[in-house]
């Protein structure tokens, strides 16, 4: 490890605390003059490093900086396991897994972005991932087993993804079928699987599941397209959550992941449902079909009552409510 390495961990570990240079210095078995230039260093890198003389060094309780080494301890043993990577940016972590699956990357392989360039939803649309006030992360899992377990991985992800901001944040979420987290009527958390099915043996290559997470609000706010659907967990930025959100999502996806099987997301899953009862649209290519929610299955599909009274259930696609401005 270098000193650099090691000197954030020992800040990290004595969060809003000074550490004096020669206690460092002894405890990381280096000179005053290295520390001074790994703070320097870091400091570029965004830390928010204050050195008081007489004092020594302490990193800012507020500074929220993703940091793998941070995540893997919050993770505990089970993060042995899982290769998590950080970028301060990236054009999207589903991307950049891709491309690391192509260098060999195995099943347990996390990327995670401060910021993504060209964040990616569903159907090609975009993903506004801007720098410093969101978690971008992307896992990936080469499950060895058929098609319908595919959506359940999504699924697994929305509870996950949903638990972890509750228990973060203190405040309620929603899930919006199929797998958008919402506060008070926003959404706050978007989800992607992507999968890649092998024709040789007609099973899954590999699934990367990416979740991106508005924990504050943006500095400029929302982008027009969606200021009044979009929404930050919090609205102001006194406090570094970020690295244990990603620590947090992560262990309980996996947990899910492990019994994947006997779909023990599902109650978490349903529960959090919303819109139950109320009138939506299920938008499809060739329109808007109007209809009420009234459940999901045990899969996870949506049952819904169309207007005419007959039920219907839905696997995929897209609903909006009828009751708030599109
Ligand atoms: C999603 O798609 O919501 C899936 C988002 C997945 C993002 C993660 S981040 C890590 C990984 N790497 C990636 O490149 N992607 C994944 P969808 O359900 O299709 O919703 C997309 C729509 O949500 C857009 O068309 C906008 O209307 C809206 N939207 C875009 N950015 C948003 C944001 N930051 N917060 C809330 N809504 C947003």
């Amino acid at each position: 490890m270098t000193v650099k390495q090691q000197l954030i961990k020992l800040l990290e570990n004595s969060r809003g605390q000074y550490i004096s240079g020669q206690d460092i210095a002894s405890q990381l078995q280096c000179t005053r003059g290295a520390i001074w230039k790994a703070v320097k260093s870091l400091r570029s890198d965004g830390y928010i490093i204050t050195a008081v003389t007489n004092k020594g060094y302490c990193l800012e309780d507020t500074n929220d900086i993703l940091n793998a080494d941070v995540i893997r301890k919050l993770i505990g043993t089970e993060a042995e396991s899982m290769n998590i990577i950080v970028h301060r940016t990236i054009d999207s972590t589903n991307m950049e897994l891709k491309r690391l699956i192509s260098e060999g990357a195995g099943p347990g392989t996390i990327v995670i972005s401060n910021e993504q360039q060209k964040g990616r939803g569903r159907s090609e649309r975009s993903f506004f991932s801007p720098a410093d006030t969101g978690l971008y992360l992307s896992i990936l899992l080469k499950p060895d087993f058929s098609f319908e377990n595919v959506s359940r991985i999504t699924t697994a992800a929305a509870a996950a993804a949903a638990e972890a901001i509750e228990e973060i944040s203190g405040k309620e979420t929603g899930i919006k079928w199929v797998n958008d987290i919402y506060i008070d009527q926003k959404k706050v958390c978007g989800i992607l699987s992507e999968a890649s099915f092998s024709l040789e043996d007609s099973g899954i290559s590999y699934v990367i599941t990416g979740i991106g997470v508005n924990v504050y609000e943006p500095e400029n706010g929302f982008p027009e397209d969606i200021k009044n659907t979009a929404a930050a967990i919090f609205s102001d930025r006194n406090r570094a959550v970020r690295n244990s959100l990603a620590a947090n999502i992560i262990s309980r996806f996996i947990k899910y992941y492990s019994e994947l099987e006997t779909e023990s997301y599902i109650e978490s899953y349903k529960k959090r449902l919303i819109w139950k009862g109320e009138k939506i649209n299920i938008i499809s290519h060739t329109g808007a079909t109007p209809a009420v929610l009234v459940d999901t299955d045990d899969q996870c599909h949506l049952i819904v009552k169309y207007d005419d009274g007959s039920e219907g259930v839905i696997s995929s696609g897209e609903i909006s409510i009828r009751s708030l401005p599109q």
